[in-house]
């Protein structure tokens, strides 16, 4: 066990025990592969969509925007909600070695299914297909918009779960400094408790009501403002996760270590810091927005950047460390000696690689007069495949290769088809990212069935590019068709505890504690997150204030639609 501290300290029924913390969080992962499962066979419809192959008459789907809704809605909010919920729950109680109130995070796990239950029967039901992003005035169910507030819910009680198990360990840990993982996470979750608010407040205190009939309109500027209060930082709710593994777990795989612990804590509280005062670059072309906002949204989101880029060198520097210790050596020769038959190690590793792309597409993006060229076109779904649709869902399909084990005692099975599924998976969003890109360029629409217009000669420019969206959605189904072969192998195999492999943490070569006078202190000045916070919560006051007064004061309540 990497328990953590003075563990004897602790009264014994907060000792992590092992069994009922496995029990919970496999219910959080599976549930949410099983949302990963539903919204992948939706995806590849969509990619040939972009071919100009329809093929929505043979699916049991009443139209296009009925698919694309169940896509969106369970990859980027159920399936992360649940399997983030399970990771950030039990990373940390395993490694301060305490357990979580287990009755609040099985309820948290009852409210998330309730909510994808009440979310996913309106979609189903062909009442709500208002696209993730829920935009008024169209107009959706309020079981729809309950069931995603519910699940919001879920991941705060997780939070509140997760703050209350760090403050017991400092209780019982007095002046030392807070483990590594359990920094990233409390981090995360303290950027996510403050992020969703906008989301909460614009869903409960608009959308639901107005979908019950209790208001006549909503204002839609103001709902959107709201939205990307959330959406923006929800990307980095999902990247974090991932950024916990690349650091914390893959070096340690790779038979390395991470070359410098205080500079993770200092990304992550970086973003505590950046992630939230940006959204406004998803609404560059928003009437009602000051462009002098949009401006300073614009130099924030550089500065959101930087966390990345330093992320990318010190993982990178991580790699390296890992590869010499196998006996790599040369400029490039240690690539080759990493551990690429491992699929646990190769699907995060390829997930970093195709976020050097996101990355850069994502700073293109950023920018205000380049942004105007391809918003709401095809480049924006090609940006987001190969940031959360690969960078993150690859890393978790990594952690699904060795948590599943973990949690079950069951050993991986059809290694081979895992493999093959991160090779697969790559090449395909490449494929279909590329050919999102391209389109982007050549100003085919995001959101729009052109497959049913391919005859008129609608978008002709971007035919041949669009073949290439829908080759790598073919590719893709492939590669998801094997990823859940093997995790159905694995899950139906024997348990053999004994040859499960142990969860542990990379070591570090530059920790906390063996580092110099200067190091220990800043590390202790980020451990007091309260101040940090605060910090965070002035920049989003400063960045967001104005222009929700202003919004709030120049209300126009407009009735909804339903245009399905
Ligand atoms: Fe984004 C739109 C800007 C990151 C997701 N983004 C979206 C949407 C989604 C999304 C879902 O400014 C669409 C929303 C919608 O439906 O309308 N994005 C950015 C910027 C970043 C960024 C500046 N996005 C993400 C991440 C996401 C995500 C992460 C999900 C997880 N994005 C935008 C903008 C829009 C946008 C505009 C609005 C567009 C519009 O007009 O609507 C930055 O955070 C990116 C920084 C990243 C880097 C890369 C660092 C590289 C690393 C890998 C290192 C590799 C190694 C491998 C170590 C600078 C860390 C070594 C391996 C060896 C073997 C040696
Ligand atoms: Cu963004």
């Amino acid at each position: 066990m990497d328990s953590t501290g003075n563990r004897s300290a602790l009264p014994q029924a907060r000792q992590f025990g092992g069994d009922s913390e496995k029990k919970v969080t496999f219910a959080f992962v599976g549930a949410g592969l099983l949302a990963l499962f539903v919204g992948f066979l939706l995806g590849p419809p969509q990619a040939l969509n972009y071919a100009g192959i329809d093929i929505y008459d043979w699916l049991p789907l009443a139209s296009y925007y009925q698919g694309l809704t169940l896509h969106g809605v369970l990859m980027a909010l159920v399936f992360t909600s649940f399997f983030i919920g399970g990771i950030l729950l039990y990373l940390p109680a395993r490694e301060m070695g305490i357990r979580p109130p287990m009755v609040l995070a099985w309820g948290a796990f009852w409210i998330m299914a309730l909510g994808t239950v009440l979310a996913g029967g309106a979609m189903v039901a062909d009442t709500s297909n208002v696209l993730y992003t829920l935009y008024p005035p169209m107009k959706g169910h309020w079981t729809f918009y309950l069931g995603l507030a519910l699940v919001v819910v879920g991941t705060l009680i997780i939070a509140a779960l997760v703050f209350e198990m760090w403050r017991l360990w400092k209780r019982v840990n007095p002046g030392a400094p807070t483990p590594l993982v359990t920094y990233m996470t409390v981090v995360t979750w303290l950027m996510w408790a403050i992020a969703s608010l906008g989301l909460v407040v614009g869903v409960v205190f608009l959308l639901l009501p107005w979908s019950l009939g209790w208001i006549e309109g909503v204002d839609p500027a103001l709902f959107r403002t709201l939205f990307w209060y959330t959406g923006h930082p929800i990307v980095y709710f999902w990247l974090l996760p991932a950024y916990i593994i690349w650091y914390a777990m893959v070096p340690g795989q790779a038979g390395g270590k991470l070359v410098s612990d205080p500079m993770a804590r200092l990304v992550f509280l970086l973003f505590l810091l950046f992630s939230i005062p940006v959204g406004f670059h998803h609404q560059y072309a928003d009437p009602s927005i000051p462009v002098a906002w949009k401006m300073v949204h614009n130099v924030m989101t550089m500065f959101v950047a930087i966390p990345s880029l330093i992320t990318a060198f010190t993982v990178a520097a991580s790699l390296e460390n890992a590869g010499r210790a196998r006996g790599g050596s040369g400029w490039v020769g240690w690539i080759g000696a990493l551990p690429w038959r491992n699929p646990g190690f190769t699907a995060p590793v390829l997930a970093m690689v195709t976020f050097i792309f996101g990355g850069a597409g994502g700073i293109i993006l950023a920018t205000f007069s380049l942004n105007l060229v391809v918003h709401n076109t095809a480049f924006i779904p090609g940006h987001f495949h190969i940031t959360v649709g690969t960078a993150v869902t690859m890393t978790f399909m990594g952690v699904t290769f060795w948590l599943l084990p973990h949690l079950t005692g069951r050993p991986l099975r059809a290694a081979g088809a895992a493999l093959a599924s991160v090779w697969l998976w790559f090449a395909g969003m490449m494929l279909f990212a590329l050919g999102m890109h391209w389109q982007g360029i050549l100003g085919v629409p995001r959101r729009s069935y052109i497959s049913a217009m391919a005859e008129e000669g609608v978008y002709a420019d971007g035919a041949l590019a669009g073949m290439f969206s829908g080759a790598g959605g073919v590719v893709l189904l492939f590669a998801g068709l094997l990823f859940f072969w093997s995790v159905l192998r694995t899950l139906l195999g024997a348990r053999d505890p004994g040859r499960v492999e142990q969860v542990g943490f990379s070591q570090t070569l530059s920790g906390p504690l063996e580092s110099s006078g200067k190091t220990k202190a800043s590390v202790a000045l980020m451990d007091r997150l309260g101040w940090w916070t605060l910090l965070a919560v002035a920049l989003i006051v400063v960045a967001y204030v104005p222009t929700i007064v202003q919004q709030v004061l120049d209300w126009q309540g407009i009735a909804g639609m339903r245009l399905w």
